[in-house]
């Protein structure tokens, strides 16, 4: 990749080989890319540096992602066990995350630690004041993307896809096939590369496509043909939303991670330009937003729900009583929002 500088790549392999102890850490909610970035960066750093490394997220992410998650200590139930590692830790690796807020309850573990820090990032708007060491790049599919094309520049991997460690292939393949929606969208000719290197080099894609698209539970499948016959409302302007309250969710029994991919179908209709996924929360909502072409999803975001991301799939949060008075109010405030926003 050429954006990357050899003085980055030279100064992130000079602090592995002088730790002695790493973090890894993403955001919460763990997604596929979250997962897989955190799996291949503990991989490599334990089998090809011989470090000790522990990657620790701050809660589960859903079931069908377990797979990557061989190595991690959820902070969510093993606090102790996770505030220990980073103390003991002299240096942190932020990956898939913008900002260190978007570790929650890891944010100030992070911040007072003396370890040295390094992000690396696809978001827009990296935090560059809290890291000595930042890769960050918008125009990847992925952080699993972004992270294959720093391991390529790698000394001792020298840009063979078939010297990564198997489970750091297979991890990074998993994370960029599940941000791009199986290559549906937020493809670049870097992302095809990345595919056909780490084919090439025995990633069993059917293995990965197994896991994560063909072990839902039934009642997800069923909840989600419940939302959109039920519970989907298309604006006259073209804003699609479904809220997914406590109520549903108890109702179809509904886990973490469950709701993923929902946001996305409504834009399957020609008139929609904007779809917007409400799930709620303890005194929030969290919302998923993703656009077609020509509408900005993360404006959307940034200017009404706390949040941002990418042009097209972001997300933010919407309070109560902050923000509308109780969560009965929220679609109301998705359609007045919704109504000036798309001019
Ligand atoms: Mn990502």
């Amino acid at each position: 990749m050429e954006t990357l500088s050899r003085a980055d790549i030279e100064s992130f392999s000079r602090s592995l080989d002088r730790a002695r102890r790493v973090t890894v850490v993403s955001h919460t909610h763990p997604d596929g890319d979250a997962a897989g970035s955190t799996a291949a960066l503990f991989s490599y750093i334990s089998e090809r540096r011989g470090k000790d490394v522990k990657v620790i997220l701050p809660d589960y992410p859903s079931d069908t992602l377990l797979f990557l998650c061989d190595n991690v200590i959820f902070a969510s139930d093993h606090a102790k066990e996770a505030e220990a590692w980073i103390e003991g830790s002299d240096l942190i690796i932020l990956i898939d995350a913008n900002e260190l807020r978007r570790t929650e309850q890891l944010e100030s573990l992070i911040r007072a630690s003396s370890a040295q820090r390094i992000l690396i990032d696809h978001h827009v708007g990296p935090e560059r004041e809290s890291f000595s060491l930042v890769f960050s790049e918008t125009e990847v599919s992925s952080a699993c993307e972004l992270l294959f094309w720093i391991l390529m520049e790698m000394p001792d991997i020298k840009a063979d896809a078939a010297a990564l460690p198997h489970d750091a292939a297979r991890a990074l393949l998993s994370g960029m096939t599940t941000d791009t929606n199986n290559f549906a969208n937020s493809v670049f000719p870097t992302t095809l590369e990345m595919a056909s290197r780490l084919l090439e080099a025995g990633v069993d894609r059917d293995d990965i496509l197994d896991h994560l698209y063909n072990r839902y539970r039934e009642n997800r499948i069923r909840s989600m043909g419940y939302m959109q016959s039920e519970c989907m409302r298309i604006t006259p302007k073209g804003a699609a939303y479904m809220i997914v309250t406590k109520e549903i969710q108890e109702r179809f029994d509904i886990r973490e991670g469950e709701t993923e991919g929902l946001v996305n179908v409504p834009l399957a209709i020609g008139k929609v330009r904007i779809s917007i996924l409400l799930k709620e929360d303890e005194g929030h909502f969290r919302v998923s937003i993703r656009s077609k072409r020509g509408t900005s999803a993360r404006e959307l975001a940034k200017s009404r729900f706390h949040g941002g991301g990418h042009e097209m799939a972001s997300g933010g949060k919407l309070y109560f009583p902050e923000d509308i008075p109780s969560p009965t109010d929220a679609a109301a405030y998705i359609e007045n929002v919704t109504d000036d926003f798309l001019k």
